[in-house]
């Protein structure tokens, strides 16, 4: 499990909240530290009446709640990609430690709340289609599909959230064209093939790069994000790279962007893209 080490949680529609700062040595819960956590859940996801967001187990007295901690149930999986959690104080042990604050913050689930991130890669070419190389390490620069995230305005993966008893494979694809396909006048037809070279693509072409705790602003030692990103690559400029994108929902942009390692990227997305990187022999 990496380090839980975001320092504040913030979303643009509400101010960041400090958290106190926990020193490297400390993020583990087995370390000895004079911790004083605040409690933080947002309003939105205090107050929500829906469904899919969970109740809080700690508040709902005499109306007892009981979440299937460690289970997929019908809602959601709430299994996380580093084994059993632990409960304490009647709700989940972020298993990457400290985060220095407790409660869900902006997340809707106690426990893992899953995503997955698409990294859909083509080379960087010239007018002639040969590949071109960085100056300094000689390697073939990758480009990939990249976000400017409207809440907290860095570059990211078009990633999201599974939906309930949605299949990873399914949001891989939805939040891909949701956030970086949007062409409101496209006629029907052209609309219907796009989709389905994405289909297609994202059916059959796909490489798992990792799984597990993503390193997300919006954690806390009771809720915390973990994602599955996939790498969908086009070698020879057949399919995806050919593709013209848009922002759309959660995006404020969309682009194809050069893969380097001086990117400044949302939580983790640094890490998952110097893999791809390295697992195609890119310059980083
Ligand atoms: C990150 O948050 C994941 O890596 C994924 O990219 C994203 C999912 O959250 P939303 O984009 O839906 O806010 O932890
Ligand atoms: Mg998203
Ligand atoms: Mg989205």
């Amino acid at each position: 499990c990496p380090h839980a080490k975001y320092t504040r949680t913030g979303t643009k529609d509400q101010p960041a909240i400090m958290r106190p700062a926990i020193p490297d040595s400390k993020v583990r819960w087995n370390s000895h530290f004079d911790y004083r956590p605040i409690e933080f859940t947002s309003e939105k996801v205090r107050t929500s009446t829906k469904e899919y967001v969970d109740k809080d187990p700690r508040f709902e007295v005499p109306l007892k709640i009981d979440i299937p901690w460690n289970q997929d149930d019908e809602l959601c999986d709430r299994r996380s990609y580093h084994g059993s959690y632990k409960i304490v104080g009647g709700v989940p042990q972020n298993p990457c430690g400290r985060t220095g604050i407790t409660g869900r913050g902006h997340l809707g689930h106690f426990g893992p709340n899953h995503a997955a991130d698409p990294i859909v890669t083509r080379w960087k070419r010239n007018e002639k289609g040969n590949k071109i190389l960085n100056n300094d390490t000689n390697k073939p620069i990758l480009q990939f599909v990249s976000i400017r995230r409207k809440d907290t305005n860095e570059f990211a993966i078009p990633g999201g959230m599974v939906e309930k008893k949605e299949k990873v494979t399914d949001t891989l694809q939805r939040e891909f064209q949701e956030e970086t396909l949007n062409f409101p006048d496209m006629s029907e037809k052209s609309k219907h093939d796009l989709l389905a070279v994405i289909k297609d693509t994202f059916e059959n072409g796909g490489n798992r790069i990792y799984t597990g705790y993503v390193d997300d602003p919006r954690n806390t030692d009771n809720a915390w994000m973990e994602s599955t990103v996939y790498n969908f690559h086009d070698e020879h400029e057949e399919h995806l790279a050919l593709l013209k994108v848009n922002a759309g929902t959660d995006a404020t942009d969309a682009f194809w962007h050069d893969m380097h390692s001086k990117l400044p990227l949302f939580a983790s997305h640094a890490d998952f893209l110097k893999k791809v990187s390295e697992r195609l022999g890119a310059h980083w």
